[in-house]
């Protein structure tokens, strides 16, 4: 046991009367949900960079946390190794998620960086034997240090390009070797500042080669995880490529890419591009692209990505909602893109984060399957669109008619539609009613 989380002990399900802050209220890794695990259905991750990478800093001020592994040396990293795998094993999470920049330090050079993160992924991978804790996904971090500063696969220096494409094919086999489930690509500088200087055509070219790249070298590593893009509007670019859900989508059709690649959403990122997370999930599952997601919620006043834990039942249910129409994670999973508050100094503070964010997505998850189960919603859904289910309207749907003949139609039969009611506030009433 490291001296950072002492005293601590493994948090068990206890039900909603417990008075015990460490333990789960809801989340109860065995209990049977629409005859699934609730731990297969939520998947959890804890994301290495915010829990032991993030020193607490804000656009103010710096570090506000003090960790006895931060430092830039590979016992360091064996450290914060150690102390990352005992809180999987203290909140019994079955996943975990890291970048490169996480878990190993920066190197001299491309080499000695090369090396570190092979001798982590080898600690990792003798750690892993005995955790019962998975790999969800891996990435690369193309976006902090000074280099990435004009992008990573689209920065206008070929040899930045290289050697981000030479980085991701590390990070890929790393990921390999421990297993994961996917490889997530977030583009935290592929965009722009100002259009001024800004080749936005050419820089599309650069990001397709990249990915395509990236789904060659899975497919010839015998790789079986899914690839996903992580769509984020703004920040830290002014405007980001992979705006959202749409907008991915119409890359990947562009550059054929749309059975290759999935989506990993997050929470906040959708509240940033102006739709819901509910809104991006939907999308994605109609166009059969759903993968994973980041969960965590957006301070709604501040307009900033604020990766804080998710705490807000309602909303969370309205995601499960439509994970668990979507038949549910195959790879994918959720992944606490979450940091604590810059305040928020102490160990039980990162525990009890982590409980609260895995305690209010199984009630939500709970909540989401009564839903669906009960199938009032979908049954009034249904219903809204029924007239689309005659021969005429489903001719109509086919193709059969051209305007001519609809308008034909509609004088012949004297067509004369009358509005009818959304019913929204019913419908939120019912949705209430499952809570
Ligand atoms: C940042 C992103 C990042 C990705 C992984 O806003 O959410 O954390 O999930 O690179
Ligand atoms: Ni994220
Ligand atoms: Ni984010």
């Amino acid at each position: 046991m490291t001296e950072f989380f002492k005293g601590i002990q493994k948090i068990a399900f206890e039900g909603t009367e417990t008075e015990n802050e460490f333990a789960f209220r809801h989340y109860s890794a065995d209990e049977m949900v629409m005859g699934k695990r609730m731990e297969d259905h939520l998947r959890f991750a804890v994301a290495y960079w915010h829990s032991f990478a993030w020193p607490g800093g804000d656009p103010f001020g710096g570090q506000t946390f003090q960790r006895p592994w931060f430092g830039d040396t590979m016992d360091h990293a064996r450290m914060k190794a150690d102390a990352a795998f005992e809180m999987f094993d203290i909140l019994g999470v079955p996943f975990f998620c890291f970048h490169d920049a996480d878990v190993r330090p920066e190197g001299a050079d491309f080499a000695e960086s090369a090396r570190n993160l092979e001798e982590i992924t080898d600690y990792f991978a003798a750690k892993m034997e005995t955790s019962k804790t998975r790999l969800l996904w891996g990435t690369a971090n193309l976006f902090t240090h000074r280099r990435f500063m004009a992008g990573a696969a689209t920065n206008p220096d070929p040899d930045v390009f290289a050697w981000s494409a030479a980085t991701i094919k590390l990070c890929m086999d790393a990921t390999h070797k421990l297993g994961g489930q996917n490889y997530v690509l977030w583009g935290g500088r592929e965009g722009y500042q100002t259009l001024l200087n800004t080749d936005l055509g050419r820089e599309a070219e650069q990001a397709a080669r990249m990915l395509h790249l990236v789904v060659d070298y899975k497919h010839k590593i015998g790789f079986e995880g899914t690839i996903l893009v992580e769509p984020k509007p703004q920040e830290p670019s002014k405007h980001q490529y992979d705006y959202d859900v749409a907008t991915v989508y119409g890359f990947l059709k562009r550059f054929g890419l749309e059975d290759e690649v999935k989506v990993n959403i997050e929470q906040g990122h959708a509240i940033l591009a102006g739709h819901s997370f509910e809104h991006e999930l939907a999308l994605a599952a109609s166009l059969g692209i759903l993968g994973s997601i980041d969960i965590n919620r957006n301070d709604y006043q501040s307009g900033w990505d604020t990766d804080q834990f998710p705490n807000n039942v309602p909303e969370l249910m309205l995601a499960f909602y439509e994970i668990l129409k979507a038949g549910g994670f195959s790879t994918g999973g959720t992944n606490f893109d979450a940091k604590l508050r810059r305040q928020s100094l102490d160990p039980e503070d990162l525990i009890l984060a982590h409980v609260g964010g895995m305690d209010a997505c199984a009630r939500a998850l709970k909540a989401a399957a009564a839903m669906l189960k009960d199938g009032k919603l979908e049954r009034l859904r249904a219903e809204r669109y029924a007239g689309w289910r005659g021969n005429r309207a489903q001719e109509m749907l086919a193709g059969r008619y051209g305007l001519e003949e609809i308008e034909t139609h509609v004088r012949e039969a004297a067509i004369n539609p009358e509005p009818v009611s959304g019913r929204q506030e019913r419908l939120e009433n019912l949705v209430n009613s499952y809570l």
